[in-house]
């Protein structure tokens, strides 16, 4: 009976979010994208396996609906674990074919059939829970109802609306709430303003009157939703003055459009809303739902470029704030991993691994790099374009928590109590879910303010190589396989061949090819020792890859 009713619940349900025609959806990089007005059904659907894996977990699993740095007429999904992580890739088959299925019976066979396979308990002896949250898009409303509408098309499953959030809030909330930790909006803020502060107050004496730290930033928002919540938090932060821009305020511009940190790393350009005024103050921008981060500052005389501080001089801040701090604690022996992918700047890996670091690649997509991170004491992952985070696992975090206590009664005000009290800081500031801009926002501020060091002093740690991005549209994407964390085109194995006699022109040359997760594109990058060098391997591997696989070079 109860097998009845929950099919005619998913066949009502189905109905009234038809599959559009001729579309294939399928659960990318970063989840499903596409343009929000053809996107009812896959939300709808990825509802259905939100509750579905709240039932296969017996916790509350997480739906975001956000298109992060993509144009504002595009939306998109993603399931959060109930850890705070990425939804488990062995789901993601079956998340593309619910997302595909043609129709409302096709579509509940599967449900029925995966959920008998996985023994996930259906008919409501169980209940579900989904925490949703959307970012600003207009078309996030609407698919926030068909989000609803799907998990409560699963007997039992219930949907809690958390409002409009930046993914990693929503993330952070999905992590907490499991944990029985607090998980509101406020405790979010209250964390990372309490954590700033506590970083801010450890740093050395001698640093309080330099004048090298500015305490002025400026912080792009891309008109998304990560705006809004840095002027919430900056209430509560002492020791830093914020100047938020592209809020998303009416007037101020269009979501992500000559805003936003994939426009400034990929263009290296200054934001809409900034000008010659702001010459000499540190900057720094946000995406659209707040994941990633990038620093800048403005050029003198050139017509507002910039220099850039991307996701790998972020990552090497940070490595080595860590590693400074344990190395004053040798009795917290501990496993460093610092992870990247093939993207980072060549100079970057070099800095890295000449501080001694153990760098390991893995493919694009923060799903791998977290994976990754988590088999280390500390696992600090970055991507080029500025999301990632750092993870300390819980062994670590016991015995920290064990040092830092001992110290504190027997040494205290000693550096060495010191160091502990600041990773102590470093593990409640960074969020432990996901890349989240604003908390690595502010323990950016927090290193350079305790290294005493001005954002030139950040730059000049390494000068990167010149690289070139481009992309090319192809009549099929997939045609393109890769291996070694996507340094290698396996298929077709003529292009890897072309790739590598082009490469061996130019010094320090470093090209790769691979099919994008998140648009439909095949994407190139090179690197070489001057620019025109790097732009003219990405030219030709292009037009290598046009001529293999089909038409249309796009800068
Ligand atoms: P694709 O489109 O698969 O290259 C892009 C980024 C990823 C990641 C995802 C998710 C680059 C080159 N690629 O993926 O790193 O951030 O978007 O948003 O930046
Ligand atoms: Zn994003």
């Amino acid at each position: 009976m109860a097998g009845d009713q929950q099919l005619s619940l998913l066949l009502d349900s189905a109905v009234r979010f038809p599959l559009p025609n001729g579309l294939r959806f399928s659960y990318g990089t970063s989840g499903f994208r596409s343009d929000g007005s053809l996107l009812a059904s896959t939300v709808h659907r990825s509802g259905i396996v939100a509750a579905l894996r709240s039932l296969k977990t017996g916790s509350t699993s997480g739906l975001v609906i956000t298109a992060s740095h993509n144009p504002v007429c595009d939306n998109g999904v993603k399931i959060a674990d109930p850890d705070g992580s990425m939804m488990d890739q062995s789901w993601e088959p079956f998340a593309n074919a619910v997302a595909n299925a043609p129709d409302p019976n096709s579509l509940a066979q599967l449900v029925l059939q995966f959920a008998k396979d996985e023994e996930i308990p259906l008919g409501g002896a169980q209940s579900a829970e989904v925490l949703l949250a959307r970012d600003t898009r207009p078309t996030g409303e609407a698919l926030l109802e068909a989000a609803k509408q799907g998990i409560s098309s699963i007997i039992g499953a219930v949907a809690i609306d958390m409002g409009v959030l930046t993914t990693p809030e929503l993330h952070w909330m999905v992590r907490n709430w499991n944990k029985g930790t607090k998980a509101t909006e406020s405790d979010y803020f209250a964390q990372i303003s309490n954590s700033f502060r506590s970083l801010m107050e450890l740093a050395p004496n001698e640093n309080l009157n330099l004048n090298a730290v500015e305490k002025k930033l400026i912080v792009d928002g891309a008109n998304g939703v990560g705006g809004a919540k840095l002027e919430e938090i900056k209430k509560n932060i002492i020791g830093l003055e914020i100047d938020v821009r592209n809020t998303g305020k009416e007037g101020e511009g269009l979501l992500n459009e000559g805003c936003g940190a994939d426009f400034v790393q990929k263009e290296k350009f200054a934001p809409s809303g900034f000008c010659s005024d702001d010459l000499g103050i540190r900057c720094a921008s946000l995406d659209g739902d707040a994941d990633r981060l990038v620093f800048f500052r403005l050029i003198p005389n050139t017509n507002n470029k910039i220099e850039l501080v991307d996701g790998d001089k972020i990552l090497s801040l940070f490595a080595i704030f860590i590693q400074e701090q344990l190395s004053l604690l040798e009795e917290l022996p501990t496993r460093l991993g610092v992870i990247q992918t093939a993207y980072a700047n060549g100079a970057a890996t070099d800095y890295l691994r000449n501080l001694g670091l153990e760098v390991i690649f893995t493919p694009t997509g923060v799903k791998y790099l977290h994976e990754k991170a988590l088999e280390y004491d500390i696992g600090l992952y970055f991507e080029a374009n500025g999301h990632g985070t750092v993870l300390f696992s819980k062994e670590f975090l016991s015995q920290l928590e064990l040092v830092n206590s001992e110290l504190t009664s027997k040494l205290p005000g000693s550096e060495k109590q010191r160091a502990a009290s600041r990773l102590v800081a470093v593990t409640q500031l960074i969020n432990q879910a996901v890349g989240d801009a604003l908390s690595g926002l502010f323990l950016v501020e927090a290193i350079l303010h305790n290294k005493g060091w001005s954002f030139q002093k950040w730059c000049d740690l390494y000068q990167d190589l010149p690289s070139r991005q481009l992309k090319v549209k192809v009549a099929d994407r997939t045609a393109i396989e890769t291996a070694d964390a996507e340094t290698r085109v396996v298929k077709p194995s003529a292009l890897q061949e072309l790739i590598d006699t082009e490469t061996a022109k130019y010094t320090h040359g470093r090209c790769f090819v691979r099919p994008s997760g998140t648009e439909d594109v095949v994407r190139i990058y090179a690197e070489a020792a001057t620019q025109d060098s790097a732009d003219s391997l990405a030219n030709s591997v292009a037009q290598h890859v046009n001529s293999i696989l089909g038409f249309d070079i796009k800068a």
